[in-house]
């Protein structure tokens, strides 16, 4: 099967809510501490290894960067958005950033959330599910980096997750393995018209 997400590319970065193009189609948007494994998880499901830059030195970049599917579909990532929150500096800039585009923005479908499986659910992660849940914003939770723990752990976590968020499938994903993302890919392509 063809991958829907095979051709997308890099459109633009801003970081103002002010620059955004006009309130059209259709936006995911991928959130998550720094680190989480956002631009890895794009990169996958792009099958593109060069399109969002990855990491190990969070917080280089504090743009939001929009990238391109097709003519309806467009992907937000947020580079080291956890790390500027954590430092301060930059938080207020993400925070308005983040109010605005939750709030007003027509085309935001659905947040992905990624969550390190073996740190899910931390105080920034339960800042966009309060985002998502006050703005009706559908949230996927995805489970990041599941090569590092055991079946039986990856179960465990998924059912705490699951009943905490009340939501019933919990996609965990892995650089190591397809199937997360390719129930990924589906998901996102859930919200297209
Ligand atoms: N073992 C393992 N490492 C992963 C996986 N996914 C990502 N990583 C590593 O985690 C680190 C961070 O990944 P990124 O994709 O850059 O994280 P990010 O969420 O985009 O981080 P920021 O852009 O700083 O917000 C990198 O060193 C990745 O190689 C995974 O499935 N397994
Ligand atoms: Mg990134």
């Amino acid at each position: 099967m063809q991958n829907y997400f095979k051709n997308t590319t890099f459109e633009f970065g801003l970081t103002k809510y002010e620059s955004l193009p006009v309130d059209i189609g259709t936006e995911v948007v991928l959130c998550g501490r720094s680190n989480a494994g956002k631009s890895t998880s794009l990169n996958k499901l792009t099958e593109n290894s060069k399109l969002a830059r990855t990491s190990k030195t969070p917080g280089r970049t504090t743009e939001i960067n929009f990238f391109r599917v097709d003519a309806q579909l467009r992907l937000l990532d947020l580079p080291g958005y956890g790390y500027a929150k954590s430092q301060k500096k930059n938080a207020s800039m993400w925070d308005k950033f983040m109010s605005d585009y939750f709030s007003k923005r027509k085309s935001l479908k659905a947040a992905v959330l990624f969550m390190d499986i073996r740190h899910p659910l931390k105080e920034l992660d339960l800042e966009i599910i309060e985002l998502c849940r006050k703005n009706s914003v559908d949230l996927i939770p995805v489970l990041t980096k599941s090569d590092k723990l055991s079946n039986q752990k990856i179960a465990l976590v998924k059912k705490s997750v699951s009943s905490y968020l009340a939501i019933k499938e919990i996609i965990n994903v892995s650089i190591n393995d397809n199937n997360g993302f390719q129930r990924l890919r589906e998901t996102i392509m859930s919200y297209l018209d």
